[in-house]
């Protein structure tokens, strides 16, 4: 069979390189994008041709992969299935108006979706966008083969829900995939793109023109903080990749020529032995690239800490989350101050050139004092980069759980939404405290940083100034004190619109 796979993008999030920075060689036809593969649909393409099926794919950060082209190869190429695969709820839209699209030029071909959005919403979706004939339900590897072979049995193919005439059938849940190690590694060469390792951010900021890609290891985390999808999507299991199975692929990237690699494991840092073992194969086969990841605090194996640098690990992003136990506490996440204090520092001892801490500042309960004391933690920390982000809310989360329990979120109308937590939820600061707080933080951050630490300060500028204009380094620094306007603005919950309001009404919903 042939099969059209399209992974949808959220435009917010990559940029083609400016041409004055496109100072290497692609090949013929190709492009230079600031972002992350489509590592969804790179994995399954392999998979597909290993059962015989043709494959297409699609990225619509392509300016020739927008959707008319994609109609267009439909038009003329005849696909028997088209997957659209897509990450999260930002991007639904885009991937409801390309169904449409697709499915008026092609009304016979189904349309299947699949990614974690799409997984959470899946009986939704059909229930909304009659162009979507199908939902894949967690994983694809072993799913969408078997939906392939039963296009005429839809009841058969377990993970699937599809549309028979009007009603909407969910069938039985797949099982996880048991042995991650049976799979080929993904098609990382069939797109006509290379993709720049950069931060997908507003202003170009490129950190190095090294071949890059992304890697996954390991699927899952087993802790549940309020805010988080991936214990849902992955049934609070942790499922990993053997060091070998990981090894061969690192091996093959390598001698593809690829220097920077980042693992999107949604917590690679869990198992000691197995941190061990790839980093000792990455260091005995001399494997040239540089590799970045995120992980807990508190699972850092420190002992580990040498090694990964050895083996060239140049990245580590924590989920420090919050500078007050308090807070940490309320999202659940069963980490305290002192071991983000180890982590970092250790990190920073043992020579991780970027240590990166996320953090969301507008939590439930979080006051004006809490939001400064978050800044003040990350200015005491060894970081080298932060982002302070409003927490926002998923459906699949706690979180949203707890907002539909309190009454905020009308789960049937709101389902297709996301929200900043301080748009919506009256335990909040309004967005406008949060935001001021954040520029006085930032401010203060900054000042500390470069008095307190002028030469990292400076060694760090001079990382991003290797390919990028002084100018572009500039506006980098003021963004946090810039607004950024995303293409999809959060949206507020159908109750507050049905009242008419657009600040939750502080002090009337109880708080939990
Ligand atoms: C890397 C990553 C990013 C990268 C982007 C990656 C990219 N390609 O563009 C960056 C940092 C830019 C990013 C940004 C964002 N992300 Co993000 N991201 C991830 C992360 C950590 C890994 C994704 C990945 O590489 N997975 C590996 C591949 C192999 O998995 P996959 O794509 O899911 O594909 C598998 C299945 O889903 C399925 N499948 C996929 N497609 C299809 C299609 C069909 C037809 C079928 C049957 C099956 C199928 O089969 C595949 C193999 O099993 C995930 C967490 C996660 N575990 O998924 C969060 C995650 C997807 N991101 C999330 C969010 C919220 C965002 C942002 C909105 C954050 C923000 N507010 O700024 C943005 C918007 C992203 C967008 N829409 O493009 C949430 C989504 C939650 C939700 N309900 O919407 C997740 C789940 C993280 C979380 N903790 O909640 N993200
Ligand atoms: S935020 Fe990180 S630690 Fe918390 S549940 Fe999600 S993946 Fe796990």
């Amino acid at each position: 069979m042939k099969v059209f796979l399209v992974y949808v993008r959220d435009e917010n999030f990559c940029r083609l390189l400016p041409k004055e920075l496109d100072r290497s060689n692609s090949g013929k036809g190709r492009i230079k994008v600031m972002g992350f593969p489509p590592l969804g649909i790179q994995t399954l393409a392999p998979v597909l041709r290993q059962h015989g099926h043709r494959v297409r794919m699609f990225d619509t950060c392509h300016p020739q992969m927008q959707a008319e082209h994609i109609a267009q190869a439909v038009a003329e190429e005849r696909p028997d299935v088209i997957a659209l695969s897509f990450l999260s709820t930002t991007t639904y839209p885009a991937v409801k108006s390309l169904a449409q699209r697709l499915k008026l030029g092609a009304p016979q071909i189904p349309i299947i979706v699949g990614g974690a959005f799409a997984t959470m919403n899946s009986d939704r979706i059909l229930g909304d966008c009659p162009a979507i004939d199908c939902v894949g339900v967690g994983e694809g590897e072993e799913l969408l083969p078997d939906y392939l072979s039963n296009l005429a049995d839809p009841g058969s193919v377990a993970g699937l829900v599809w549309r028979n005439g009007g009603e909407i059938v969910e069938n039985v849940l797949r099982p996880l995939i048991g042995d991650l190690n049976q799979f080929p590694y993904p098609d990382r060469t069939s797109l006509p793109i290379d993709f720049i390792e950069s931060l997908p951010l507003d202003v170009p900021a490129v950190l190095s023109l090294d071949k890059f890609c992304t890697m996954q290891t390991s699927r899952g985390c087993p802790y549940a903080c309020i805010y988080c999808d991936i214990p849902s999507l992955a049934r609070g299991k942790w499922r990993y990749r053997s060091s070998e199975h990981v090894l061969g692929e690192m091996q093959q990237l390598n001698d593809m020529g690829y220097r920077s690699i980042y693992l999107t494991d949604d917590h690679f840092l869990l198992n000691r032995k197995r941190i061990s073992e790839v980093c000792r194969g990455i260091i005995e086969r001399r494997l040239q690239f540089q590799w970045g990841c995120e992980g807990r605090v508190d699972a850092v194996a420190v002992d580990q800490l040498p090694l990964m640098k050895k083996a060239n690990c140049n990245f580590l992003a924590f989920g420090v989350e919050a500078g007050t136990q308090k807070v940490l506490d309320r999202l659940n996440k069963k980490q305290t101050l002192k071991q983000v204090e180890h982590a970092v520092s250790e990190a920073k001892r043992h020579g991780i050139a970027r240590v990166h801490g996320f953090f969301v500042i507008g939590s439930p309960g979080e006051t004006e004092e809490d939001i400064l004391a978050s800044f003040r933690f990350a200015a005491r920390l060894k970081l080298d980069t932060f982002g302070f982000n409003r927490l926002c809310v998923y459906r699949g989360t706690p979180l949203w759980q707890e907002y539909i329990d309190r009454g905020i979120i009308d789960d049937a109308r709101d389902w297709d939404k996301w929200f900043k937590c301080s748009d919506i939820d009256p335990s909040v600061l309004s967005s406008e405290r949060v935001n001021r707080r954040r520029m006085k933080g930032y401010a203060l951050l900054f000042a500390r940083r470069i008095f307190g630490r002028p030469i990292r300060t400076y060694k760090l500028l001079r990382i991003f100034g290797r390919h990028m204009k002084k100018s572009d380094i500039l506006k980098l620094l003021w963004s946090p004190f810039r607004r950024r306007t995303l293409t999809r603005k959060p949206d507020l919950p159908a109750r507050m619109i049905e009242l008419g309001l657009e600040e939750p009404e502080r002090g009337a919903v109880s708080t939990m």
